[in-house]
């Protein structure tokens, strides 16, 4: 028995399962919510896809001030930025040295200036990280479509991914089409790949396939009530052929690959700032409504906040998302599963119990022994408490397990009654139930391909979101 017990105590941790995050995968994962910068000559002739002939003088912003688009930002909560630096019109918003279509050759501080520079020092001031979207697509670049563009590709990358300090994402963008020339590009992406994690090693890159993040398959910021980070990108080509959406949106179970989804959106209807979209922008209820489907589905939301011709974010903007972050604050206030007791049918020592699920360690999970795929546990309160939102975390550095699980809450007359039966859990799920009032709640895994790895319930009252 004594014996026994020893092994119980000094139990090893679970192997990791399948593929799983990188430290900066893990890292990327825990920011959320990041801030998306539509921003450049489009902004200007109210285009969405510029077509690489605007002069260089029409970018003349006229109170540029990316300091107050990272306090924006971070008032927000947001944790980074990726500004397009170079979008498809080939404007470059950095005087990149192998570009005449840059913010050197603009009236823009008498071509003195450089936004990427402002923007990484704001960052910088404000605690966020920075991230570069550069477009292999260039409408203007007159080497577009010969092999010599993916020479000037590379330079760019240099130049952009060189300069600014450390860059936590480069976002390439899946669209493919004609340069100046008429003719399309033959993108060489082992080199530019390789460009991009010899100057920047921990970068995020976000394509369809990924390395480091995927596309989720819709512009509406919705990711899949089935959502694994896993996922297989056999021989596609970005910009050339991915997975079919389904697979971008829910991922891909068994996948041989670690490639989480990103959901990216925009607050306004377009990509960039236009007059006639400040009255726009996104409803409170909308934006909360993304916040669910993205973050609440284990997949990372990219919000786009595009500036106006100003240089600054509009007012209509940023009072939206400060309605958001004060509505968000309120709902996740209080966590009504605090002071409650957890008890599991299985558990794989006391290094791995139960109790581990209602601390804030995000290093400390429940685990169960290897054989145990379908284990049960049940959160019992303090007292009787009212809530509507349930949150699930999978310890993702071990990788993702659970398939399929159900959750049930105790009612009045004594019965379990089921309030969710989903598939996923991942990095974190909110479920989003009808209100109730119980004083237990019990979560069983019916369906895992390794045994369950949790860190995570929390409970919680929203009373401001109607879905
Ligand atoms: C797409 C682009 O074509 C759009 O203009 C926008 O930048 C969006 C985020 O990505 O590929």
């Amino acid at each position: 028995m004594a014996a026994l017990l020893a092994a119980a105590c000094t139990a090893k941790a679970p192997a990791p399962y399948g593929p799983c995050p990188t430290p900066a995968q893990v890292e990327w994962q825990q920011m959320e919510t990041n801030f998306f910068v539509h921003f450049g000559p489009n902004t200007f002739s109210g285009k969405e896809w510029g077509d690489g002939t605007e002069p260089e003088d029409m970018f003349n912003p006229t109170e540029m001030d990316c300091r107050q688009w990272a306090q924006v930002a971070r008032d927000a909560g947001f944790k980074g930025i990726i500004l397009t630096a170079k979008h498809h019109d080939g404007f470059c918003l950095w005087p990149n040295p192998v570009s005449k279509h840059t913010v050197r050759e603009s009236a823009w501080k008498g071509g003195e200036g450089d936004v990427l520079r402002d923007l990484s020092e704001a960052c910088a001031e404000y605690g966020l990280k920075l991230g570069v979207y550069i477009s292999p697509w260039d409408r203007f670049d007159p080497h577009y479509g010969t092999p010599e563009y993916n020479q000037v590709f590379e330079q760019t990358l240099q130049s952009a991914l060189g300069s600014y300090g450390p860059v936590f994402e480069q976002w390439f963008d899946g669209a493919c089409g004609e340069g100046p020339n008429g003719k399309r590009q033959e993108y060489d992406w082992p080199l530019y790949y390789k460009t991009v994690f010899d100057l920047q090693p921990d970068a995020i890159v976000f394509s369809d396939i990924g390395p480091g993040c995927r596309w989720v398959g819709n512009e509406r910021g919705v990711a899949g009530r089935t959502s694994w980070s896993t996922y297989e990108t056999s021989s596609f080509v970005p910009g050339v052929d991915s997975p079919t959406r389904e697979a971008k949106n829910e991922g891909i179970r068994g996948g041989s690959l670690w490639v989480p989804s990103e959901s990216d959106v925009s607050i306004r209807p377009g990509w960039f700032w236009r007059e006639s979209e400040n009255d726009k922008v996104k409803s409170l209820q909308e934006l909360l409504g993304i916040y669910y489907t993205s973050v609440g589905r284990n997949s990372l939301l990219l919000l786009n906040v595009p500036p106006d011709s100003r240089g600054r974010i509009h007012e209509a903007d940023s009072a939206r998302l400060v309605e958001w972050k004060a509505a968000l604050d309120r709902i996740f206030a209080v966590n009504l599963a605090e002071g409650g007791n957890i008890t599991a049918d299985s558990r794989r020592g006391k290094a791995f119990a139960e109790s581990a699920l209602l601390d804030e360690d995000y290093h400390r999970y429940w685990a169960v022994p290897d054989d145990v795929l379908t284990p049960s546990f049940t959160l019992t309160l303090p007292k009787e408490r009212t809530f509507n939102r349930i949150v699930l975390q999978e310890y993702i550095p071990l990788g993702q397990r659970v398939a399929a699980f159900e959750v049930e809450v105790l009612g009045a007359d004594g019965q379990w009654q089921q309030v969710a039966s989903e598939s996923t859990i991942g990095y974190k799920r909110i479920l989003l139930i009808p209100t109730v009032t119980t004083s237990a709640v019990r979560v069983h895994i019916t369906e895992a391909d390794a045994c369950p790895v949790l860190n995570r319930i929390a409970l919680y009252m929203d009373s401001i979101y109607q879905p």
